[in-house]
């Protein structure tokens, strides 16, 4: 049987192709979920492909996640910087978890520098722009298969 994945998208990124695209690119949300479930398909995962800009929902989404899925992907967006009830949430989680991040974090503002998240992510993707979530796909099927 086939094992689920849940990769969860936070705040502006309903947004992508239109946002800032010098720095997140022109790809939209909907080419991202279609990346991910073609390289999903060749691992032989199914996907639960999501986004808010609500961190309660997001929050929900992960609980969801524990009853459902096998492995988490996570572009927790600006609250990657703020957020210890998504860090909590994902505590609650027992398999991997890949954070992503489109942009390379590193080389931009000091407050994108900190990620709560990364306290319990198992891999972390910066820079690759969209590629990291396929990046970051290949590698739960590496984990999980
Ligand atoms: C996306 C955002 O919306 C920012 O708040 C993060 C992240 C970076 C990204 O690169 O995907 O700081």
């Amino acid at each position: 049987m086939s094992k689920t994945i849940y990769i969860l998208n936070g705040p502006n990124l309903n947004l992508l192709g239109k946002r800032q695209p010098e720095i997140y690119g022109k790809e939209t949300l909907e080419d991202v979920e279609a990346l991910c479930a073609a390289e999903a398909a060749s691992h032989d995962l199914d996907i639960v492909f999501a986004q808010s800009n609500h961190e309660g929902e997001i929050i929900d989404l992960i609980h969801e996640a524990r009853e459902k899925a096998a492995g988490i992907v996570i572009n927790p967006a600006a609250y990657t910087h703020t957020s210890v009830a998504i860090l909590d949430a994902l505590n609650t989680f027992e398999g991997p978890v890949i954070e992503v991040h489109i942009s390379q974090v590193h080389k931009r503002e000091a407050f994108r520098h900190h990620s709560y998240v990364s306290m319990r992510a198992d891999a972390v993707m910066a820079g690759f722009g969209v590629n990291g979530y396929r990046l970051a796909v290949a590698q739960m099927g590496h984990l999980l298969g």
